[in-house]
């Protein structure tokens, strides 16, 4: 492959709603254009930019996957990404590294959650967007009705530049707008072969329909067109491109284009509009990145070849026999295959040996990448996703993606305990692939947590577990953190005596316990006077009551927000030692925070739901039913916003809930609000299960 200059490249990020059609595209256009040989099918699993066994066996993309088309002396990079909400991940770092999107929309099923959400984070980044009608020749298809609702689900922008000869069975070709010629495709043959014609009669009436909406719309985003047209001039093609591609930089007009994959109708028309209106690499706008490691100044990077090198990273995959791959979006500076870089995120030097592009599962490897290109890198030894490599005298980190928290929690474990360890470094190694699947050690409930964006990331996680590193892994419902506390103040006595043969221990201490406000853990406060328990033990009754205290006095959870006073005590000169005083320490909790009014903790989260108006009393009403405390509602550009709080106990599941409540339209956040009193049939309940659960170990253990 001979080097492109960033003007000779358009990066391009395909997104859309699962099943839509977006690799099926990627292979077709790759394919049409020659760089691709083989035409691949998503079906028999030879899809240039579907390659894991996981995506293979489920028959839907999991990883963004990269692949290209060299089309006019131009290489189109298109980042393949996955449709499902589950793994908007990696559709979010695609779209972060690309420049422009296409946005995919089967003429069969229309818009639907996955391509309001894509074409939302599209034009969030400021992305022009080029929408595509896939699956034309699929039974059922309708351009015109897909366009409406385009219209006025996503964007009264959107405009037709190609209209479909035919539909479904007897789709058979394209009319560009612009040229006013059909490209007719010889039925039975997938090759991408067609015949330039005359616009076709049975065309006509759309073409009738679209041309003037097409040229109106472009004169009405640029005055000196506007005029022209006004004045009944005729706008040429090139006036109208160029004034589409400025109006698609400042997302006014979204062109939109119809495509068979299966069968190759109309690739050429796309790959060359991307080549025509898309920004190429070089017009990408300035990043602020952040200067040096503190990060406390920020420098602009600029798509230029003579400036220090830049590359975010994007995505890292495992694969098996290769180890880890890097992908990344050169953003400055050029690299050649060998050069050292410096990773500034995490201080360490990677030699990029056998600098890459990749086609699908095929990486080409090539000498040197110029700025604006996409590369990637098999082996490096410490660089994951979203970290910048850079140089030793300039580093700099890029703003890292954003990437949407989890919605979902499960405990994880071992299936067989002498995994244990194995199981903690593949999920960590997971996270390092896939920063939206994260994992934590609860050190109260002793659980590991795993958390992610719905059921089947997380179990798909388990299936990479398993093939990547040998693990088979189980999860479980998330055991919930309660906490105790007490609501009264008391005073009592811990006493420690035994004698047992030779030096006996003796301690003896007297406590005042308080409660304390909400989250201010724990406080000791030592008011003895006149030495009634001497100095070098004091510290030891602190000790004593706070290991009490972690197992609780009514069902076994942590015991906070309290202060215990010790005020009085004795000793033996012979007998007491520190650990009489630890064990006094212990009795007195046992004995003070019994009297104490103990009373359960629960956790809440807040919890904010973006829901379309529709569902509102849905979801309102299942928060009620969840304990949920609703602290308001307002009007937002998606619908209703609601904000909650809810006991953690009842948010178990609650990602599918208010997805099938509300037809997967409503998105939410969770976070950890702070503890509060449990209602008092709810304390009662968790006090059952725990000395059940306590007779159940016991029975164990005899
Ligand atoms: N008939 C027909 N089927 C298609 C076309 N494009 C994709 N498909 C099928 O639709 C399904 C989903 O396509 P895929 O490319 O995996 O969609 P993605 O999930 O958006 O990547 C697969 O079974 C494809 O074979 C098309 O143009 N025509
Ligand atoms: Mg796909």
């Amino acid at each position: 492959m001979r080097e492109f200059k960033g003007s000779e490249i358009r990066n391009i990020a395909v997104v859309g709603h699962g099943a839509s059609g977006k690799t099926s595209l990627v292979d077709a256009l790759a394919f049409v254009s020659g760089s691709s040989k083989r035409h691949g099918s998503v079906k028999d699993g030879t899809a240039l930019t579907d390659g894991a066994p996981e995506e293979i066996e489920r028959g839907y993309s999991i990883n963004l996957g990269c692949a290209y088309a060299e089309w006019q002396d131009t290489k189109i990079n298109l980042i393949d990404t996955p449709g499902y909400l589950d793994f908007q991940g990696d559709a979010i770092a695609g779209l972060a590294a690309a420049d422009g999107a296409l946005v995919v929309v089967p003429a069969t099923s229309g818009v639907e959650v996955g391509t309001e959400r894509m074409f939302h984070e599209a034009v969030s980044r400021g992305d022009a967007v080029l929408f595509v009608v896939s699956m034309m020749d699929k039974e059922h298809a309708d351009f015109d009705r897909v366009y409406q609702q385009i219209k006025t689900r996503l964007t009264n922008k959107v405009i037709p530049v190609e209209v479909p000869v035919g539909e479904a069975a007897d789709f058979h070709g394209v009319v560009n707008l612009f040229t006013k010629k059909a490209h007719q495709y010889k039925r039975g043959v997938k090759t991408g072969e067609y015949e330039e014609t005359e616009i076709p009669d049975e065309a006509q009436p759309n073409f009738a329909k679209y041309y003037n909406e097409l040229i109106e719309s472009i004169s009405a985003t640029d005055d000196s067109l506007l005029e022209h047209y006004l004045e009944g001039g005729e706008i040429s093609r090139e006036e109208a491109i160029a004034g589409m591609k400025e109006a698609m930089k400042r997302m006014e007009l979204f062109p939109l284009f119809c495509v068979s994959s299966e069968l190759n109708y109309g690739m050429q028309a796309v790959l060359s509009t991307i080549v025509e209106v898309m920004p190429n690499a070089y017009e990408m706008e300035e990043v602020h990145a952040f200067k040096g490691a503190e990060g406390d100044a920020t420098v602009e990077i600029h798509a230029k070849d003579d400036a220090p090198c830049v590359a975010h990273v994007f995505k890292t995959m495992s694969e098996p026999h290769v180890g880890d791959v890097t992908y990344f979006r050169l953003f400055s500076g050029t690299i050649a295959s060998g050069d050292e870089l410096y990773n500034a995120t995490r201080a360490g030097a990677e030699k990029l040996n056998h600098l890459s592009v990749s086609q699908g599962r095929e990486r080409i490897e090539i000498p040197r990448l110029h700025a604006g290109d996409i590369g990637c890198v098999a082996k490096l030894r410490n660089t994951h996703t979203n970290d910048t490599l850079s140089t030793r005298q300039h580093p700099v980190r890029m703003p890292l993606i954003n990437f949407p928290e989890g919605a979902i929690q499960m405990a994880v474990h071992a299936a067989n305990r002498a995994d244990e360890e194995k199981l903690q470094a593949g999920l960590h190694r997971l996270h390092d692939e896939d920063p939206t699947f994260e994992v934590h050690y609860n050190a109260e409930t002793h659980e590991t947590i795993v958390s992610g964006l719905g059921e089947r990331h997380l179990e798909v996680g388990l299936s990479k577990l398993k093939r990547k590193f040998g693990v088979t892994a189980e999860l479980s419902k998330p055991k919930i953190a309660y906490r105790e506390t007490i609501k009264a103040k008391a005073e009592g006595q811990g006493r420690h005596k035994k004698q047992s043969g030779g030096r006996g221990q003796f301690g003896d201490c007297w406590v005042r316990f308080a409660p304390l406000s909400r989250g201010s853990g724990y406080k000791f406060v030592d008011e003895i006077v006149g030495g009634s328990i001497p100095r070098q033990y004091i510290p030891a009754v602190d000790r004593g009551i706070q290991e009490a205290a972690v197992r609780g006095i009514i069902a076994g959870y942590p015991l906070v927000d309290f202060q215990a006073e010790v005020f009085d005590g004795s000793y033996h000169t012979v007998d007491s030692n520190e650990m009489s005083f630890k064990m006094a320490g212990i009795l007195a909790f046992k004995a003070v925070a019994a009297k104490c009014k103990p009373v359960l903790l629960e956790p809440l989260d807040e919890i904010e739901v973006v829901t379309p108006d529709d569902y509102m009393g849905d979801v309102l009403g299942d928060l009620s039913a969840r304990r949920g405390h609703i602290l308001g509602t307002e009007p937002s550009d998606a619908g209703t916003h609601i904000r909650a709080i809810v006991p953690q106990a009842e948010l178990h599941g609650y990602a599918n809930a208010v997805s099938s409540m509300t037809q997967g339209r409503a998105i939410f956040k969770r976070r950890f609000k702070g503890y509060e009193e449990a209602p008092h049939e709810v304390q009662q309940k968790i006090v059952e299960d725990s000395a059940k659960n306590k007779e159940e170990e016991l029975a164990a253990t005899h």
